[in-house]
């Protein structure tokens, strides 16, 4: 896949060919009039914490400044900048997750409830009483219990206690133990304040506090919620690329995170009322497509066609054939609104943290989903008399096999074990696959698109790489969506397996790479190390596990990355995020730490090194546990 092209994928190559031909700037061209960047905000060595600043560090020369106005070094700024970016990112998938909470309190009617099993189950966990309550009402409790974990003032993150009992005692010992949400997020604003924290590691601990409150708080919050709302993913087809898209119909891409306002389309699309308004508009019906983790979302639950990941999402508009592009927050990208110009699509924003100047807003509301959703919909339908010129539809589409929940992985396991008469509902067939080296090991690969690298072909060629030595992959977000383009989530895929690897697909009906959602569910990734670990008796930081993001771009993916770390994962990232300005940091951040946590950071761009790279850890950590 590596062949110096801006992408692996085939849709896209065609679509950028004609973004060209029309003179449309795409994410690649605005990249390429960005060169070369600043290396100083590249190392992390800019500072504008304060009035005085910005303060930059000159490292190559002993005659620049060494420190900024205020005395700060080099250290302090790098880490101080990463701390600010983790904070962001868990700011966004946590407030994500009190949506979702927000959405279950506003629940008053037991239909709307679809998972209501895990809804009972999370009660009990966290110690809510269910006799003689109906379920909206347990629904309410839990739903107060989650929005609790933003802003409550005494205790730990109520998650923290689904990890192993070293991990959590590890945690604690080190300063890392979570508090409330909001509270750690604003820790991180407060001490990396001009004048406050300079010391560059305590700068990282809080920075690692912060994250936790997104992996074990505000994500698995967004994704338990989410299950008990709309469904827990089950095992289902699913078709993918640009090609989804139909010429003859009305489409709507919803593009964007939270699954509130997708799930809301989705049901609007299918009202008669308005099928047979996009039938009077001379449309066959009404086409909804997912993009990036909204996307991911309701591919998960519904089998709705993936239209593509971050990197596409210029391209789908230049199909002609969208009608509407329905957006919500986060990865959405400004320049939608100049493209849509060129095009007949209208851009819609709904949400009051995300507008766009261009775009058309109309705000959604939890309360009135049904109601805006469909005010939407028919937006999109009565805009499809107005295409303008040839729709250009690429022909590539894939299949794929996902909806790959924790619950999803231990249904599929007791395939097996129901058979030799051992307990079901446990990870016991994954555990003796590790054990006896049939699997070598499993990996997460997950993240975004970056023009850094070649658009998918690192998720891919990663993913291969590390198929045909027997490692198991999962995956969520942009990765996820690369991956299932490229026909790795079909059965097809067992041609890239090894021996042992293909074996366990067979036998358990599995593609080798697991679509297990979208970003916010990387906390399922962790409940399920967490499983693995305690049926061994041992830590998450045992395993034969990693987690790699060769494309990622997102504050998000750094806080991600960090909460892994501080799981105890090895997380191999394909770009440098921006701390090289400091030694210490970098050494810290992708050595010294794993000391501290049996996790670390590495930096590879070139994904068969970093396959390499996975497969060495892999298997040193078999040898540690002895199998
Ligand atoms: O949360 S992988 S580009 S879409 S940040 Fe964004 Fe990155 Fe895609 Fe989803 Ni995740
Ligand atoms: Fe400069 Fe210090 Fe202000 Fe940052 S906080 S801008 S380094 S003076």
């Amino acid at each position: 896949e590596n062949c110096g092209c801006i992408t692996c994928d085939a849709a896209t190559k065609e679509l950028y060919e004609k973004a060209k031909n029309e003179g449309i700037e795409t994410v690649w061209d605005r990249a390429r009039a960005m060169q070369p960047q600043c290396g100083f905000g590249e190392m992390g060595l800019c500072c504008t914490n304060c009035g005085m600043g910005p303060c930059r560090i000159v490292k190559v020369s002993k005659d620049g400044p060494q420190a900024g106005i205020c005395g700060a070094t080099e250290d302090t700024i790098v880490a101080r900048n990463f701390a600010r970016s983790v904070a962001a990112g868990a700011a966004a998938h946590s407030d994500h997750g009190r949506d979702i909470a927000l959405a279950l309190y506003h629940v008053d009617d037991k239909a709307r409830i679809k998972d209501e099993e895990k809804l009972f189950k999370l009660a009990d966990e966290w110690g809510i009483t269910v006799e003689g309550k109906d379920t909206v009402q347990v629904a309410k409790e839990v739903a107060e219990k989650a929005l609790g974990e933003f802003g409550k003032v005494f205790g730990n993150l109520l998650f923290l206690k689904r990890a192993p009992e070293k991990r959590i005692k590890l945690w604690e010992e080190t300063g890392v133990a979570s508090e409330a949400i909001d509270k750690e997020i604003v820790r991180v604003l407060h001490s990396t304040h001009m004048g406050c924290d300079a010391d560059y590691r305590n700068i990282i601990r809080q920075a690692i506090r912060a994250a936790m409150t997104d992996g074990w708080g505000g994500s698995m919050i967004g994704t338990e919620l989410s299950d008990i709302l709309f469904g827990t993913p089950m095992p289902k087809k699913v078709e993918a690329n640009l090609g989804v898209l139909k010429k003859e119909y009305v489409n709507i891409v919803v593009h964007g995170h939270e699954p509130t306002l997708s799930e809301a389309i989705v049901v609007a699309a299918r009202d008669p009322e308005l099928v047979e308004l996009a039938k009077k508009q001379g449309a066959e019906g009404i086409n909804v497509a997912g993009m990036c983790c909204t996307g991911n979302e309701i591919a998960m639950r519904h089998g709705i066609p993936m239209a593509g990941n971050f990197f596409q999402q210029e391209l789908a508009i230049m199909t002609g054939a969208v009608e509407a592009m329905i957006v919500d927050v986060q990865c959405i990208m400004p320049s939608l609104a100049t493209i849509t110009k060129c095009y007949h699509t209208k851009l819609i924003t709904t949400s009051p943290k995300a507008k766009i100047p261009g775009a058309t807003h109309i705000e959604f509301d939890e309360q009135k989903s049904f109601e805006i959703a469909k005010r939407i919909v028919k937006e999109a339908v009565m805009n499809f008399k107005n295409r303008k010129g040839e729709v250009h539809i690429p022909d590539e589409k894939s299949e794929g096999r996902i909806g790959y929940s924790l619950e999803a992985i231990i249904k599929t396991l007791d395939r097996v074990t129901n058979t030799h008469a051992h307990p079901s509902g446990t990870v016991k067939p994954l555990v003796d696959a590790i054990k006896s080296g049939v699997l070598r090991g499993a990996v997460a690969i997950v993240g975004c698109n970056n023009h850094k690298q070649p658009h998918d072909s690192c998720h891919v060629t990663l993913a291969k790489e590390l198929l045909k030595r027997d490692i198991l992959v999962v995956t969520t977000g942009c990765g996820a969506h690369a991956c299932v383009k490229a026909g790795l989530m079909s059965d097809d895929a067992r041609k890239y397996c090894g021996k042992g690897l293909a074996t366990v697909c067979e036998l358990l009906d599995i593609p080798p790479v697991l679509h297990m959602g979208s970003c916010v569910d990387i906390s399922r990734i962790l409940v399920l190390l967490s499983e693995v670990a305690k049926y061994i008796g041992g830590d998450i930081s045992d395993l034969p596990v990693a987690a790699a993001a060769p494309e990622w771009m997102s504050e998000k993916a750094q806080a991600i990355g960090l909460y892994a770390v501080a799981s105890g994962v090895y997380v191999l990232l394909g770009v440098a995020p921006a701390v090289t300005g400091s030694e210490n940091v970098a050494t810290y951040l992708t050595k010294d730490i794993e000391s501290v946590f049996g996790g670390r950071f590495e930096i590879e761009s070139d994904p068969v090194k970093a396959a390499e790279k996975i497969a060495a850890h892999i298997e040193n950590k078999r040898k540690r546990l002895g199998i």
